[in-house]
């Protein structure tokens, strides 16, 4: 097999792509995008991914974006993400579980964490503020259905767990009240005890030492409450 590369930047949402590639033992090579120095909208990076945001996966020469399709290509290669159906109305909510991440959380963990990118900074505790009411709805409904189950599909551990973590790591240290859904905290802490994961954290944390040391480390304010 080719060499595999996966696009990231230290906290970005490119970790659940990095937990899923780890989780399936693939040899894999993380590759450090700069966003403080604007590294994510060069030309090179674009070729690779013309939204500029990672993460961008290169797989056999080539190249994908997006959490939610890298997680289904990765399934559709080498199993192990999903649960496996031939049911489509089964394989097409698992793909609607990811997408409620991709396109209704990130987009207010984004809110929660960088409000200020949104609306400036004297307006940035409005943000925020509106983006905490809209996520209890989502964390309570999330923390409903982990309430007496392990992961979102049961006993099964799926890569939507990776993906339910990341949104909830993300806002868990931005203010953001996560000790009101008791279940998926617990579901946060099981998650951290599997190796696959703390190797993916361990790869984030070794990007994260690289940026600082370059000065190059973004790290969006916290709000004062
Ligand atoms: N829907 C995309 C979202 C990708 C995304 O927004 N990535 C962020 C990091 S979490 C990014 O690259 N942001 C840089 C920017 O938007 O300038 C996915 O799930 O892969």
């Amino acid at each position: 097999m080719s060499k595999i590369v996966l696009y990231m930047s230290p906290g970005s949402c490119a970790r659940v792509s990095c937990i899923a590639l780890e989780e399936l033992g693939l040899e894999f090579e993380t590759r450090v995008i700069r966003f403080m120095t604007g590294e994510h909208k060069s030309p090179e990076f674009k070729q690779k991914n013309p939204k500029g945001k990672v993460p961008a996966l290169v797989y056999n020469n080539q190249t994908l974006s997006e959490n939610v399709a890298i997680i289904t290509f990765l399934n559709q290669i080498h199993g192990q993400l999903l649960p496996s159906t031939n049911d489509p109305m089964v394989s097409a909510n698992q793909i609607a579980d990811l997408c409620f991440c991709s396109a209704t959380l990130h987009p207010l963990v984004t809110r929660i964490r960088m409000p200020a990118f949104f609306a400036g900074e004297d307006n940035a505790k409005a943000v925020q503020d509106k983006a905490f009411d809209a996520m209890d709805e989502f964390f309570a409904l999330i923390d409903k259905r982990l309430e007496g189950q392990q992961w979102w599909y049961k006993d099964q551990w799926s890569a939507m767990d990776a993906y339910l973590y990341w949104c909830f790591w993300r806002v868990q240290g931005a203010g953001y009240h996560v000790e009101k859904f008791p279940h998926y905290c617990a579901h946060a802490q099981r998650l951290e005890q599997r190796p696959a994961v703390q190797r993916a954290i361990a790869r984030d944390n070794e990007a994260s030492s690289q940026l600082e040391s370059e000065g190059l480390l973004f790290k969006p304010k916290n709000i004062a409450r």
